[in-house]
């Protein structure tokens, strides 16, 4: 048997055992699905949780800083983790279309997720505010996509209004099945680590994915007798009704995926606040394209509402006990957002080089 392994060990086999069904299949006893529930999936969940030398090198006081690299899942984001549940539901449940209001995540999972099921997906989206990746993605998943003149929180309303008047599946994070889906990242924490993290750092919009992760927790943490995480979560300064504790009529941020004035979960929020001893603090948009580029010279590209959690982290560096297990939620991949990239990198580019070996020799100092 020893030898077997050995030999398995060395082959790779037992690295990758099985292939990844998805995180339904994976977590179905924890999750409210049933024999009948048509399962649409596209293998999401289990993604990385990579341990960032950098970042555990910037806290110091032996800290271990992970990253929870949700930008790996099929549309790059979190947000297909609420999503397979969601729309397995609807489809269960009989619907033949789904809306949601989208500062553009949601609305390329819910694209996906809805045309692989054979449902149609309705996204209203502001105008101007969702970045270059996500609205390819919409537009290609097949979506009919109304850009409004008007921000984030105006959409929400408005599909809220629309999906109770009318047949069609609000997909939003107040759609209890998403928060349900979402919880599934703290499981696979608890899995790979063998226990919670002392803090999770997350960024927060609407406040569902910090709902779920703490949902995740506390279910997950019960049965095993763990210790929780104290929840740490971070918004915008410019977009932070959180933190501030007020409706922010005009939401302004880099991080475009988080531009929320008015967080649907806010009553949830402060009760994770509270039970897990957490907090919610603001960063500036410099302070999240400092961590953004901190995490990129590492390899990991996130987007910038994603580098938030990192932000916030840093932050914190001061309070921070010695030996602290820290996980950093990155919810979206760098790619979603080409145009923060180029705008905000410290890179060597020369253009319009002559292409001759001479030329570029000499440009490369050799
Ligand atoms: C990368 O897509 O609200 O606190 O409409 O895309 O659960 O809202 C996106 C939110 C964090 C905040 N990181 O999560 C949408 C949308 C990324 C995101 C959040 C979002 P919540």
């Amino acid at each position: 048997m020893v030898l077997l392994n050995k030999i398995k060990n060395k082959l790779g086999i037992n690295y990758r055992k099985k292939r990844w069904p998805g995180l339904i299949e994976a977590y179905k006893q924890y999750l409210p699905v049933t024999k009948k529930t048509p399962i649409i999936s596209l293998n999401e969940g289990n993604t990385p949780l990579i341990l960032s030398d950098s970042l555990s090198n910037l806290i110091g006081n032996e800290t271990k800083v992970f990253l929870k690299y949700d930008g790996l899942n099929p549309t790059g984001s979190f947000k297909d983790r609420g999503m397979t549940m969601a729309i397995s539901k609807a489809k269960e449940e009989g619907r033949e279309a789904v809306i949601c209001a989208s500062t553009g995540n949601t609305s390329a999972a819910a694209a996906a997720y809805a045309s692989r099921g054979g449902l149609k997906p309705y996204v209203l989206i502001p105008e101007g505010f969702v970045a270059q990746g996500k609205l390819a993605q919409a537009l290609m998943y097949g979506a009919e996509i109304i850009s409004i003149n008007g921000n984030f929180d105006k959409a929400l309303e408005i599909v809220r209004d629309l999906s109770s008047e009318h047949p069609i599946e609000l997909v939003n994070s107040v759609n209890p099945y998403r928060i349900q889906g979402q919880k599934t990242a703290a499981f696979e924490i608890v899995d790979d680590l063998g226990y919670a993290p002392d803090w999770l750092c997350i960024p927060m919009g609407n406040a569902g994915n910090i709902t779920a992760y703490w949902l995740g927790f506390k279910e997950y943490l019960k049965i095993r007798n763990l210790k929780l995480p104290t929840m740490m979560g971070f918004q915008s300064e410019g977009s932070a009704p959180l933190v501030k504790n007020i409706i922010v009529k005009d939401p302004e941020t880099i991080a475009t995926a988080i531009r929320i004035g008015n967080p649907v979960n806010r009553e949830k929020a402060k009760k994770v606040k509270k039970e897990s001893k957490g907090d919610f603090q603001s960063v500036t948009d410099e302070e999240i394209i400092e961590a953004y580029k901190i995490l990129a010279k590492e390899g990991i590209f996130c987007e910038p509402a994603s580098a938030a959690s990192v932000a916030g982290l840093i932050k914190n560096k001061n309070r921070i006990q010695k030996g602290s297990r820290i996980v950093c939620v990155l919810t979206g991949n760098g790619l979603k957002d080409p145009d923060c990239a180029i705008k905000n990198n410290d890179a060597i580019f020369k253009k319009n080089i002559d292409p001759s070996l001479k030329n570029i020799t000499k440009i490369l100092g050799y």
